[in-house]
């Protein structure tokens, strides 16, 4: 066995009180039942499993404002932000496994702690930006941008909970891809920020392929940065990930989806040449230049790319008509996380030394 060079952590965060349907909080063991670690464990890098975070469910946790759980949502949180902040410093590329978007705020911050100059793809069928003012339903996984990017700092009350995160992100650092039920005050805050967004209306005009050009040159263009990927499930079409709360027509294909997460693996090699019209800085090249000795010197396909930290979010198994349902959801979360760390589509992501002889 060779050196592995590089190692994955996963983190279970089994949380539902971003949102008011029970179940979401099994995400982490159906994801895990759909063989996750084996299908993990078929790569050239190490896989550490953290288990599962516990969470406490506070007694006493009146709604603010319209607000749902928020001391709860807010504690859960901070709990996993510093388990995150701690294994991307540990040096692992961490999958972080829902829960509810709302896990988001603790995932995202902990991760920027780390690595302040980070990017985030968010891959959603929402976008999550409502603040409590223009949240339709009081549900914080609807809101968990809004605790990030500064430039919503003013018009974010300060909610019970949350007074351990400051805003640390700027809009121009945020993609989103796939979105299709945005509430007004949202895209009022989308337009307002100039966010870059791909709506499934944009990947029908432009197709998947030029979207995630244009993400990328969007936040890598200018330099090499670690990506987070929020990736929620619902953003597939409800005919491949039904078991989800919030389920909306007209999402990813299978193909589209993977495609996503095959590019996002593919970065930072030089499969990609992120506007070429960008000089990149000495520093940066020499870590791509780095990636690139690594994989023609120990022979192995795998790259790190620049995916630092996944969260794979919404799987819901009591929403699932079906167990076969379930099942479908959990196993499209699995194929997304494996293609997101360098399961490929032409095969060979394994090392093989030799053909084997055929007497
Ligand atoms: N935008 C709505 C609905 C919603 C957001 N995220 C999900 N659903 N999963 C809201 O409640 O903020
Ligand atoms: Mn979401
Ligand atoms: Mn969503």
């Amino acid at each position: 066995q060779q050196s592995r060079a590089h190692s994955v952590a996963v983190l279970g965060a089994p949380f539902s009180k971003g949102q008011k349907k029970r179940g979401v909080e099994h995400g982490p063991k159906v994801i895990r039942d759909a063989g996750l670690m084996e299908r993990l464990s078929n790569f050239d890098f190490s896989v550490h499993d953290f288990g599962d975070l516990n969470f406490q469910h506070l007694e006493e946790d009146e709604p603010y404002m319209d607000v749902k759980f928020p001391r709860t949502v807010g504690a859960a949180n901070k709990k996993l932000s510093a388990a995150v902040r701690n294994a991307v410093s540990a040096g692992h590329t961490l999958l972080m496994l829902g829960g509810d978007h709302s896990l988001a705020v603790g995932s995202v911050s902990g991760h920027a702690q780390h690595s302040p100059d980070l990017c985030l793809i968010w891959v959603d069928a929402h976008a999550d930006i409502n603040t409590p003012m223009t949240s339709p339903s009081g549900n914080l996984h609807g809101q968990p941008v809004a605790f990030m990017l500064k430039e919503l700092q003013d018009k974010m009350p300060d909610i019970p909970g949350f007074s351990w995160t400051k805003p640390f992100l700027s809009s121009r650092d945020l993609v989103y891809i796939g979105l299709r039920d945005v509430d007004p005050g949202e895209y009022q805050f989308l337009k307002s920020f100039g966010i870059q967004y791909f709506t499934m209306r944009d990947i029908d005009r432009l197709g998947i392929q030029r979207v995630m050009e244009v993400t990328f040159d969007h936040l890598l263009a200018r330099k090499q940065r670690p990506i987070h990927l929020s990736f929620d499930i619902d953003a597939f079409d409800p005919s491949l990930a039904p078991a989800t709360g919030t389920p909306v027509n007209g999402g990813l294909t299978y193909r589209e989806g993977i495609y996503i997460a095959e590019e996002i693996h593919n970065t930072g090699t030089d499969h990609y040449s992120y506007g070429f019209h960008f000089l990149w800085s000495f520093l940066d090249f020499l870590k791509v230049f780095d990636c690139l000795a690594f994989e023609s010197n120990l022979s192995s396909s795998w790259c790190a790319g620049l995916l630092s930290v996944m969260d794979m979010v919404e799987v819901n198994p009591d929403l699932g008509a079906s167990p076969e349902a379930v099942e479908a959801t959990a196993t499209l979360a699995v194929d997304v996380i494996a293609s997101s760390l360098g399961q490929t589509r032409e095969g060979a992501h394994t090392s093989m030394d030799e053909i084997p002889p055929g007497k």
